[in-house]
């Protein structure tokens, strides 16, 4: 099959009876036999399985879902004429021989005349979709943010070694992730639709038959899941609840990185480290890509280049620089090297049907492939794994090449568990098995600590154990247009730990893509420059000092608002939220269904980038400085434009030019923004003194802040506190409360209130809970991307 093909409707069977037998239903006709079961999973959550009945493995082989909400509580078919009726508390299924009608909070889809079907081992599911008006989610894809009218290919693929000659597109399919997740929208309802089956599988938005929604699964158990709205962020939150969450990274993970294929040698990872203090810019971390191994093999270092990795990798954490390495899953197949040999007397690697050791061919030749999915081989990784990391200090693990990439060879003749279960069953779950082994290996090192880990490929529930990066995209202007709906529906599918490679990884940059692309990427979740060995150099002081001055704006703005990344992040484990997020995430109206170049990060700041240059758009000269023209869809409210330090009106679209070092981000009128004011040096952050940016123009603000170690994972057992910040300005009175409560010792954070309000209030008395300060707010200076602000800062620091 190639990609895009589709089975046709027409060479589907279609049930003609029902039958009911105990608690399934039963659709059968000429070449098929369904049975489908339902069950009450959580509030707002139901499944329906479809199976075939005459396949020979009735196994969910699907990782996806979290053990406790596998099972779920079954519900009894109830008989009404032809049909039959599943009913839950969140909603019903409907089911007659030929047509599934489903109704859950407010939300009414049905299939279409002859919408369920079988096809051998496939299954189809083809859903009316009257009034629906958006379509959002599908994972990790290409083109727009809205899905309607597009389809996807669920298959995870090495995207440039198939696409070879197209890979700079925009609208290549499938991709590295395949996460079968659609939000259908109606009005301002919302309704998800999680097809939780790992084989390939098609998702059809209305693309081959406009006003018509396809799912076609090529084999195995379907488990579909209606999450119930009637919001977005309800929606999106039962999905993370229900396939997990990620869990908290270490501070350092959440600066900036920089990568390439490959810096080649110790003295060049020291001149990078002299590089970065020259330029003045923060960096926290540092990547090694596979030239730093011997000949490719795992778990090894070319000694010439790196003759002490760890001594080279702990003097980088003196200077508050981790390492990461990359660490592909091909294990080259060469007896007498020591991975191989004890991976193979573990009968670890993935075999062929008749039982011979899969063979692939990639970077170091002719390579064998773990089975992450066998117990015994993933102990086996975790064994290597934890060694190989400790010896050599690496402080990240970055899971590359598992979509599994097998180079030359076909990929379907790879079987799992000793050959018994063919490819498909873990073909889109090989990198998920992989970053689970792997971070347990992490956790191996360090229980209490957080791992870092970034993964290519990846399926449903791979959040829990690994970010992902959004693989080779290209240095082009329409990769970085691209990289916004991407990232912001990778978001929506639970992965809220994600970015692009920041400068575009194939080909070569220009001075203002790198630029814009930074600082369109530098309030992502996950922000790296990474390029290409056949690219030309683009760390951040290639271009000159126009450019590096542009982008030291946006890097130091990323560590000012790292405090507030944290807390967004701290958000995601609590509910799901997504970190980047589009804006129909938080307002309803038309004009945000198709709104994709610009993202609210968490809800409080909206970030607009310039995604076009060189001539490709508008751009206009303003004293005699060259500016980029574009419009920007500011919500109802008031916002405060970080380039300007001035408070535009919402509820209107502005045209607005922002000069190469200008990223235009505006902050809503009643929001807390923590920030880091102390000094910058790396990934070394003392955040145990935040600054309060508080936007109060007629808004109270208000925000819970999360106390916690920042350093272990002690939050995962309830040990964090919050403070409930709150602040008012009352005539020329700014009064703050902060209201700490939960189960972390009181007082670990020094809060400063700094305060962007109303012009005329020049100067404001403080009260900060209940007490009267007698410090007096002043006009002081503050770094917000390249300019400094004034807003009103205590006359000198304070305790609350
Ligand atoms: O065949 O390790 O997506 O980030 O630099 C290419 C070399 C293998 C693909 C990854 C890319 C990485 C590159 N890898």
């Amino acid at each position: 099959m190639f990609f895009g093909q589709k089975i046709h409707p027409l060479n589907f069977d279609v049930p003609e009876t029902l039958t009911l037998t105990g608690d399934a239903v039963e659709l059968s006709g000429p070449g098929v036999r369904l049975q489908i079961r339902c069950a009450d999973i959580a509030d707002g959550c139901l499944r329906l399985r479809f199976e075939h009945a005459a396949s020979a493995d009735l196994r969910q082989h699907s990782d996806a879902v979290l053990p406790e909400w596998r099972a779920g509580q079954p519900i009894a078919p109830r008989r009404e004429a032809d049909a039959v009726r599943f009913d839950a508390a969140t909603g019903a299924a409907c089911l007659s021989a030929r047509q599934l009608r489903l109704e859950v909070a407010g939300f009414n889809l049905e299939t279409v005349a002859a919408g369920i079907g079988a096809c051998g081992d496939a299954l189809l599911l083809n859903f009316a979709l009257c009034g629906v008006d958006g379509c959002y989610g599908f994972g990790e894809r290409t083109r727009r943010l809205n899905k309607l009218g597009d389809s996807a290919d669920m298959l995870t693929v090495d995207v440039v070694a198939v696409f070879r000659h197209t890979y700079a597109r925009d609208d290549y399919d499938p991709t590295y992730v395949a996460i079968p997740f659609a939000i259908l929208k109606t009005g301002e309802r919302f309704l998800g639709l999680f097809f939780d089956n790992p084989g390939r599988a098609v998702l059809d938005a209305g693309k081959s038959q406009p006003g018509e929604f396809w799912y076609q699964s090529f084999g195995g158990v379907t488990d579909l899941y209606l999450l119930a709205g009637p919001t977005l962020p309800e929606v999106v939150r039962r999905y993370a609840a229900l396939t997990g969450r990620a869990p908290l990274p270490p501070l350092w993970a959440l600066g900036y990185h920089q990568c390439r294929w490959s810096y080649r040698s110790a003295t060049e990872f020291r001149q990078l480290v002299a590089q970065f203090a020259a330029a003045d810019l923060p960096v926290s971390a540092l990547w090694y890509d596979i030239d730093y191994m011997d000949g490719f093999r795992l778990f090894t270092w070319s000694r010439q280049a790196f003759p002490d990795p760890a001594a080279l990798n702990r003097e980088l954490q003196a200077a508050g620089i981790r390492a990461v390495a990359i660490i592909d899953p091909g294990v080259k197949r060469e007896p007498g090297y020591a991975v191989y040999d004890s991976g193979r007397a573990r009968r670890a690697f993935c075999q062929t049907a008749s039982g011979r050791e899969y063979v692939g061919r990639v970077w170091p030749g002719d390579a064998v492939f773990p089975d992450f999915t066998l117990e015994d081989a993933r102990a086996w990784w975790v064994g290597e794994l934890t060694d190989f990391l400790r010896q050599s200090a690496v402080d990240g693990v970055w899971l590359d090449m598992n979509d599994p990439a097998t180079g030359y060879s076909r990929a379907e003749d790879m079987r799992f568990a000793h050959g018994a279960i063919p490819h498909d069953r873990y073909h889109n779950q090989y990198a998920h098995f992989m970053a689970c082994a792997s971070r347990a290996a992490c956790d191996e090192i360090d229980p209490e600590g957080r791992p870092f880990l970034l993964t290519r490929s990846a399926c449903a529930g791979t959040q829990r154990y690994s970010a992902v990066w959004t693989g080779d995209n290209a240095s082009n202007w329409k990769h970085l247009r691209m990289a916004l709906p991407c990232s912001l529906n990778l978001g929506l599918s639970g992965v809220a730990f994600n970015g692009p490679d920041v400068g575009g990884f194939m080909d070569d940059v220009s001075v203002e893509l790198l630029v814009r692309w930074h600082q369109a990427g530098c309030l992502f979740p996950f922000f790296r420059n990474h390029a290409s060995r056949h690219s030309r150099q683009q760390e951040p002081w290639q271009f000159g000092p126009e450019a590096l001055a542009a982008i030291r704006g946006a890097i130091r703005t990323r560590y000012r608002l790292l405090p507030y990344l944290y807390q967004c992040f701290f958000a995601h484990w609590l509910t799901g939220d997504p970190l980047i997020r589009p804006l129909l995430y938080h307002y309803a109206g038309p004009e945000y269904v198709d709104l994709d170049d610009q993202y609210l990060v968490g809800d409080a700041l909206l970030v607009a980038p310039i995604l076009h240059g060189e001539g490709l758009g508008p751009d206009i000269i303003r004293r005699g400085v060259k500016m980029q023209e574009r419009s920007i869809l500011l919500p109802p409210g008031a916002w405060f434009d970080m380039n300007r330090g001035h408070w535009l009106d919402g509820g209107c679209a502005v045209h607005y030019a922002a000069a190469l070092d200008e990223l235009p981000l505006f902050v809503r009128d009643g929001a807390v923004v923590p920030y880091y004011a102390g000094p910058l040096r790396n990934s070394c952050m003392d955040l145990s003194a935040v600054e309060l940016h508080l936007f109060c123009r007629e808004q109270a603000a208000r925000f819970d802040y999360c106390l916690d170690d920042r350093a272990t994972r002690r939050y995962e057992c309830g040990d964090y506190g919050v403070a409930g910040i709150t602040a008012e300005i009352d005539g020329d009175r700014l009064r703050v409360e902060i209201a700490e409560s939960g189960d972390y010792p009181r007082e670990t954070v020094r809060f400063t209130p700094v305060v962007y309000g109303r012009p005329e209030l020049r100067k404001l008395a403080l009260t900060v809970n209940g007490r009267t300060e007698n410090r007096r707010l002043h006009a002081g200076q503050r770094e917000w991307l390249c300019r400094e602000w004034t807003p009103l800062v205590p006359d000198h620091p304070m305790a609350y």
